[in-house]
């Protein structure tokens, strides 16, 4: 007979209570984990969810939308919607935000619902990335959410791998929970911090001939290992999926590139500023990071023009990144 684990561990509500956040807050952000816990189900579930495949419809950004896009989507819109703390939504799957059906919402929440979508089908590692913003007075359109990164009031992720985590800062450092098998949020991670130095890089190396030369002479002295100029030996990982890759360096320290690249000239990067790079960067500049557009300029300091405009993202240790601001010549 296995004794019952009693969990001795405090859960997101309690830890949220300990943090003295504006009014609400609290409250938004476990609906928020609530909801990511429906998500979880549905991905859990895959084939038999009728989750896997594509839904036949494209978004805003031109990319196919899979069925667990669409579903994750609208289990946030409509959870949050239904909230008296809510003005409004934005989403990486919708082209415009999407106002609360009440007023008196304090609350903007943006989201990228499910991160890694070309994950799903393989079984690969997929989340949820979610910032919330103040609400400004009057009605609720895609300006007041053109907000620049350092107004978020929190930021966070969810992580469904072999663990669901979630992982928040509310700008006083950064949380871990996971989720336990009766689905509570259980504090596992009370105060992550990444490492300044690594020799772990995470970049699609199927671009490289597309990249900046300075980017490329980055990476060429990683891949030179202790023959090089860097006199150590680094490893490489590519998960496909932004929440993944970034909750790897939250937890062991490494550096993620997804930089400018000449396949589209005119497009500063893949990644989306608003519902990706800004609650990506607040987290990991609370852990003790650094996230930035080209290895200098840090990515929270970008003034937002379009709700879905994208960004070059290089972030992760603090003293790689200066590293690669050195050689990039910035
Ligand atoms: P999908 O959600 O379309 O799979 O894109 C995921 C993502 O936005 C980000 O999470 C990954 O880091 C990056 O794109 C992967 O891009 P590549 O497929 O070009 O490597």
């Amino acid at each position: 007979m296995t004794a019952k684990m009693t969990d001795t561990r405090i859960d997101l509500a309690t830890h949220l209570d300990g943090a003295a956040l504006p009014q609400g807050l609290s409250e938004l952000l476990a609906l928020v984990a609530s909801a990511c816990v429906d998500i979880r189900k549905v991905v859990s579930g895959g084939a038999l969810a009728g989750a896997l495949g594509a839904s036949g419809s494209v978004n805003v950004q031109d990319e196919e939308q899979k069925k667990l896009d669409v579903i994750s989507n609208d289990i946030l819109t409509d959870q949050l919607l239904a909230s008296p703390l809510v003005a409004g939504v934005a989403s990486e799957e919708m082209d415009n935000c999407q106002p609360a059906p009440h007023s008196g919402g304090k609350f903007l929440v943006l989201f990228d619902p499910l991160d890694g979508s070309s994950n799903i089908d393989i079984n690969a590692p997929v989340g949820t990335i979610f910032s919330v913003l103040a609400a400004p007075e009057g009605d609720i359109t895609d300006a007041s959410f053109l907000q620049d990164g350092r107004k978020q009031l929190a930021a966070g992720y969810v992580l469904y791998g072999g663990q669901t985590m979630l992982v928040l800062t509310t700008g006083n450092g950064v949380a871990g929970f996971t989720l336990s098998l009766d689905g509570q949020w259980l504090l596992t991670h009370p105060d992550i911090k990444i490492s300044a130095d690594t020799k772990e890089f995470a970049i699609n190396m199927s671009n490289q001939r597309h990249w900046a030369q300075g980017v490329q002479t980055y990476v060429a002295g990683c891949l030179q290992g202790v023959e090089g100029g860097r006199g150590k030996n680094f490893n490489m990982r590519w998960v496909a999926a932004m929440v993944a890759d970034v909750h790897r360096i939250m937890m062991r320290g490494g550096v993620f590139l997804y930089p400018w690249d000449k396949r589209e000239p005119n497009k500063p990067g893949k990644l989306r500023l608003m519902y990706e790079g800004n609650p990506m960067s607040f987290l990991v500049e609370q852990a003790g990071g650094k996230s930035t557009t080209d290895g200098r300029a840090a990515i929270l300091d970008v003034t937002p023009t379009e709700l879905h405009q994208r960004v070059p993202v290089i972030l992760g240790s603090a003293n790689e990144i200066d590293i690669i601001a050195d050689t990039c010549g910035v």
